[in-house]
């Protein structure tokens, strides 16, 4: 897969691109980035992209002929043309869904919105998805642009090493993901839950199977709400509390809450 971006800030990018997974994502060749500074398309001296909106008001809006040359010039540079992302905060909620849909993609080129707005004809004419990683206000599109990718990335074959767990982790069933522990078995007097201990795996795997269930059913009704159910997991759910969830309420020696 090639990414592009288009960015006011492209140096944000390289400190996050350039390590870790994406970074040997792309030293496999197993993903492309190329990250691109829409000023470069500003068609003016200053290298201005944004202007006054039409009708008064404040702030600036991000012109649309820079984006538009970006945008075409960007997509010259490789094929196929890929689906263009505009990200803002008046987009389609980003979850893994989204993440899965654009990873089946052999092309995505990503404009990191800014300002105020971004001028209408862009979502008019040029994007064919506007994504919003949540409701919260952020300084521009730059960061859900680093979200995407890296949720996007994570997901292409090969990308994972050994070393890590299931490709889709927490949300594979739909589920949160149960408690889990290392060494050593108890620590200031916190101990482990003895069943991890016991060596039973068919126990193991129920005790879990029931802690996701209840902590998703605690903490994410709506996730519960959406998810596959077997029969097994009905009845946990709906069986009286035999332990209670891991949680603060339980431990003796444990410091106040919130101290
Ligand atoms: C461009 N706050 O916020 C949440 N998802 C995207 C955004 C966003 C923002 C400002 C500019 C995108």
């Amino acid at each position: 897969m090639r990414i592009d971006v288009i960015t006011i800030f492209p140096g944000m990018f390289a400190p996050v691109l350039g390590e870790s997974m994406m970074r040997r994502a792309q030293d496999k060749g197993l993903v492309e980035f190329a990250v691109h500074d829409l000023r470069d398309w500003s068609g003016n001296r200053h290298r201005k992209v944004d202007d006054r909106p039409y009708g008064g008001g404040p702030g600036m809006i991000m012109r649309a002929e820079p984006i538009v040359e970006a945008v075409r010039a960007v997509r010259k540079m490789a094929e196929p043309e890929g689906r263009l992302v505009l990200t803002s905060p008046a987009g389609r909620r980003f979850d893994q869904s989204v993440a899965r849909e654009l990873a089946a993609e052999k092309r995505l080129v990503i404009v990191a919105g800014h300002y105020e707005g971004v001028d209408e004809r862009v979502r008019q004419h040029l994007a064919t998805d506007e994504v919003s990683i949540g409701d919260y206000v952020l300084t521009g599109g730059e960061l859900p642009a680093m979200v995407l990718v890296d949720a996007v990335a994570r997901l292409l074959p090969g990308v994972l090493g050994a070393e890590s767990g299931a490709v889709e982790d927490s949300f594979a069933g739909g589920l949160l993901e149960y408690p889990q522990w290392t060494r050593p078995a108890e620590f200031r007097g916190w101990p482990v839950p003895e069943v991890l201990l016991s060596g039973n795996h068919e126990a193991v795997r129920r005790w879990r199977r029931e802690q996701a269930l209840r902590r998703t059913l605690e903490r994410r009704p709506d996730l519960l709400a959406r998810a596959e159910l077997s029969g097994e997991d009905r009845k946990m759910l709906e069986a009286p509390r035999r332990e209670s969830a891991p949680g603060r309420e339980g431990g003796d020696q444990d410091e106040p809450a919130g101290s």
